[in-house]
């Protein structure tokens, strides 16, 4: 099952409807933020979709709930990096992830007098969402944090490639951060039937074929100068470690942080050129409500710190 090029993807496959729109957003906040000599972190997050039918009704998916990506988000902001969040539409997002399904509901009070009706944070919730409003606020009223959305596999590549045209201009100071659960199999634009497929005409055959591996051009020609990390998910241990060294071999970029399917929230392990680091949440962490993420990001900004050898990065503005 050969690939084709990646250029090749991109003639095949037209830009998504808000493409133009969300290239404007991305090219703004780019030169707003390269302007103040911000670092700004490219954070990819939740699975992209390959539609069966060109009206879609059916699609394969790519699992990731975007926790890791939301959560990374945070603490790249929390470092002083400006975030560009590039989410799967209705995966989790910073800040909004800490009260999803009831949650926020739960921790209203509603006093119902008429006209005066008023609705009120319950004392005891106070707590709990007045930390993750500020750090919210915070963040958007320094502009630092920009969303844009995909959900199939080419409306992600479409605004990848886009993100990286922008940040080019950043050099070193743009940081890459893959975690986005990426379809390898696509169906080609000119096999896909426009309308829904119809049982009647028997059980369908569906044949993949590969998606070209967009690290390669990522790496040498869209962001030569970035710190660009991939993430690697696997279900085997035992191909978890050899998998990503050799992708970092392949497409030299800085790290891969590889994770299990099973435990991926308490355990990754970074694979670097030089040497291979665990980072392992205890039971105690887990229970406490102690993101790993905290963890990874910490290391990748000294890393990256250190790769720029400059001070830590500035607050953004
Ligand atoms: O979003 P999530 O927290 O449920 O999962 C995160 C993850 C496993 C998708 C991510 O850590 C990851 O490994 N992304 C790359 C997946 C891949 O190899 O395509």
């Amino acid at each position: 099952m050969a690939s084709g090029s990646w250029e090749e993807f991109f003639a095949v496959h037209l830009p998504p409807t808000d493409f133009e729109d969300n290239r404007s957003l991305l090219k703004e906040f780019c030169e707003r933020h390269d302007k103040h000599g911000n670092r700004i972190a490219l954070v990819t997050s939740g699975g992209t979709t390959v539609p069966l039918e060109h009206n879609t009704v059916r699609f394969v998916d790519n699992f990731s709930a975007g926790t890791r990506g939301s959560a990374s988000a945070e603490y790249f902001l929390e470092h002083g990096y400006a975030v560009i969040f590039m989410h799967r539409q209705k995966t989790l997002e910073p800040y909004t992830r800490h009260f999803s399904g009831q949650k926020l509901l739960d921790m209203l009070e509603l006093n119902e007098r008429g006209p005066n009706t008023t609705i009120t944070v319950k004392p005891d919730s106070v707590d709990v969402l007045a930390p993750v409003l500020a750090r919210y606020k915070a963040a958007h009223a320094a502009g630092a944090l920009l969303h844009v959305a995909f959900t199939t596999v080419s409306e992600y590549f479409w605004l990848l490639r886009a993100a990286c045209e922008c940040l080019a201009r950043l050099g070193p100071r743009a940081l890459l951060y893959l975690a986005a659960a990426v379809s390898d199999f696509y169906i080609p634009k000119d096999r896909v039937p426009t309308h829904k497929m119809q049982s009647e005409s028997g059980a369908p055959v569906i044949q993949l074929q590969l998606v070209p591996k967009m690290l390669a051009p990522l790496v040498s020609l869209w962001v030569p100068s970035a710190y660009v990390v991939s993430f690697k998910l696997e279900t085997d241990e035992n191909l978890l470690v050899p998998k990503a060294r050799s992708a970092l071999e392949k497409y030299k970029h800085k790290m891969v942080v590889a994770n299990l399917l099973q435990t991926r929230h308490h355990r990754v392990v970074l694979v670097k050129p030089d040497a291979s680091q665990e980072i392992l949440l205890t039971r105690e962490d887990v229970h406490a409500g102690v993101d790993i993420e905290a963890s990874i990001v910490n290391e990748i900004v000294r890393l990256h710190t250190a790769h720029l050898g400059g001070p830590s990065a500035p607050a953004a503005r």
